[in-house]
């Protein structure tokens, strides 16, 4: 199997869901290898020391989202990031999967939400999330 997936969360827009962003990726990499594997770092703060540039930064995951499959986003926590990866992946042509659970009532982003290229999901719990992703791996297949 080789098919590369590009997982996208929060990073400076905060590291509150930097635990499921990791079950996540794991629970991907059964489906291919994720080129992302970083964001679920509990290492990595919206601090955090920065090692390379931000312009490098950039043109290393423009790169890799051009090389990617498919795209799976935890849209959970709002990232300017993670927004403008989504719309670069759409503006490919890549599928994406958006994985959302409800936090203090807010609602997902009308750009996110009101976007039918995308796939939409709400979660729960992380079971759910697994399911959402068996989903949309399976819509891809068939
Ligand atoms: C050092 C300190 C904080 O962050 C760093 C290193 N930064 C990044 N490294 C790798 N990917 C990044 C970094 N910053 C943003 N990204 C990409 O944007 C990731 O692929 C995430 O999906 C997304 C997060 O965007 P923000 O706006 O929440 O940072």
């Amino acid at each position: 199997m080789n098919r590369k997936i590009y997982f996208a969360g929060s990073i400076r827009g905060g590291r509150a869901d930097s635990e499921i962003y990791s079950r996540m990726i794991a629970y991907l990499s059964a489906y291919g290898e994720v080129l992302t594997e970083h964001v679920g770092s509990q290492a990595l703060t919206a601090a955090g020391e920065d090692v390379v540039t931000d312009e490098y930064i950039f043109q290393r995951d423009i790169h890799w989202i051009r090389k990617a499959d498919v795209v799976v986003a935890e849209v959970s926590t709002p990232s300017i990031g993670v927004g403008y990866e989504i719309a670069t992946a759409e503006k490919m042509h890549k599928p994406v999967l958006c994985l959302y659970r409800e936090k203090d009532g807010r609602k997902l982003s009308a750009m996110i939400a009101g976007n039918a290229v995308l796939h939409i999901a709400q979660y729960a719990t992380f079971e759910e999330a697994t399911e959402e992703i068996d989903r949309f791996f399976r819509s891809l297949d068939g």
